[in-house]
């Protein structure tokens, strides 16, 4: 790897990220049934139809995972809570096996000397929410203000940092407008209720945390840089609205109080009404911003409904998700977020990172890695505060709706044996990190 820890600014924090339903193996500790459990037992659905019942069995072997991170020298670790392992019905009593579970992860964290970084939501909702219309609900924004209390009420005085979602966008228009992830849906009127309301409930969560004297508060958006597929008006036009839906419409909402007016032409008549009021609480002031950055898009025009539009194959290398490498792109969204929504406030790079069939010598993955932290250098030299990198992912894990075969970890796993072993990459980030 090229780049070493001092390379970056003192301070800067380097981390790996997971989340919960993806590597702890939510069959046990008496976690309540999520709308991943169903969708996956749905064929046609995932690959395999393989669910996380048992993952990396991280719900066990967490000392030993957290071993890992350390011993590589990483500062951060960015991991989820499980709603469904927290409050097996979604509302009501707490599961207090769940509840032990984070708080012993919280205390090796930092007996560890890592800092624990929580996202309260990583995508599994309970099953009895789903019922009740999940995402589409606006009581969900209350339903995830308790389940906010219940968790953070027990291992919140300990967070070095916190983000009630992730990635509002997949919680939203992938899996109610594509369909590709739970609930599975494709209905517009189920989409545009579903991106406020995600928002509204990450606020609902920023005004539970504030209320139990926390802060380092913050919010996670995925990002895909979003480029017209040719010269012709009606790509130009496609490409901005893609980069309204998937961009623009999240973090307007969190850091600007609006929603950009291409998407609002397409996807007004389907807010829920008195969509416009909510704002003070979509916009409650957080402390820094988190960029989940993988790759970029070609978009031109579709005869289609609204939207209106389609990915156009690109000539970039790609890599195991069939995802075009764009490096420059990261940069380019550092400087465009500071400069359009968050200022001075801290950006942290909050996933990066590639799938590659390579399990031992993934000399790609620390090329990726290195081209991105390049990219990180480069918006700090325009003065983005960039704070911090976190590499997703530390172990292979299940990649939703793909299953296991793709792999993203720094860290082989064999799903049969659950055996861990350290890929290159992750040789290379702990060479890396140790050298000034
Ligand atoms: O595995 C996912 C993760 O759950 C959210 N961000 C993107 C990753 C790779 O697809």
């Amino acid at each position: 790897m090229k780049h070493k820890r001092s390379d970056f600014p003192q301070g800067f924090q380097f981390g790996v990220a997971t989340s919960s339903y993806q590597i702890e193996g939510h069959a046990q500790g008496g976690a309540g049934a999520t709308h991943w459990d169903s969708f996956s037992a749905t064929p046609g659905n995932v690959a395999n139809a393989e669910n996380g019942d048992v993952a990396c069995d991280h719900y066990n072997r967490f000392v030993a995972d957290l071993d890992l991170i350390k011993d590589a020298g990483f500062d951060a670790y960015r991991f989820s809570t499980s709603w469904a392992r927290v409050q097996p019905e979604g509302r009501g009593p707490a599961n207090p096996q769940g509840l032990d579970f984070y708080d012993r992860l919280t205390d090796a964290l930092l007996e560890r000397g890592i800092k624990p970084c929580a996202t309260l939501y990583h995508w599994e909702l309970p099953s009895t929410l789903a019922d009740l219309g999940g995402w589409r609900n606006r009581d969900i924004a209350n339903w995830f203000a308790d389940f906010t209390e219940i968790i953070m009420g027990r291992i919140g005085d300990r967070m070095f940092s916190v983000a009630p979602i992730n990635e509002p966008w997949c919680v939203s228009w992938l899996s109610h407008f594509e369909g590709h992830h739970a609930p599975g849906l494709r209905d517009i009127r189920a989409t545009a209720r579903a991106m406020h309301h995600v928002l509204l409930a990450h606020g609902r969560a920023i005004e539970v945390m504030r209320g139990l004297g926390m802060s380092n508060l913050g919010a996670v958006f995925n990002l895909e840089w979003s480029e017209p597929a040719d010269n012709s008006p009606e790509a130009q036009s496609a490409a901005a609205l893609y980069d309204g839906i998937y961009n623009r419409f999240f973090l307007g909402g969190v850091f600007n109080k609006a929603y950009p007016q291409n998407v609002l032409e397409g996807l007004a008549p389907h807010l829920p009404q008195g969509w416009q009021d909510d704002f003070d609480i979509i916009g409650a002031p957080v402390d820094w911003c988190g960029l989940n950055y993988y790759t970029r898009k070609l978009i031109t025009h579709a005869d289609t409904a609204w939207p209106a539009l389609k990915e156009v194959p690109g000539p970039l290398p790609k890599t195991q998700m069939g995802w075009e490498i764009d490096p420059a792109a990261l940069s380019r969204f550092l400087i465009r977020t500071a400069r359009d929504h968050t200022g001075d406030l801290p950006i942290y790079v909050t996933e990066n990172g590639m799938a590659s069939p390579e399990r031992r010598q993934d000399e790609d993955r620390i090329d990726y890695i290195d081209r991105h932290l390049a990219e990180v250098r480069r918006a700090l030299d325009h003065g983005v505060p960039v704070k911090g990198y976190f590499v997703w992912s530390l172990l292979d894990n299940y990649e939703w709706a793909l299953g296991y075969e793709k792999r993203f970890g720094l860290v082989d796993v064999d799903f049969d044996t659950l055996e861990r072993k350290p890929k290159a990459s992750y040789f290379a980030l702990k060479n890396a990190l140790s050298r000034s």
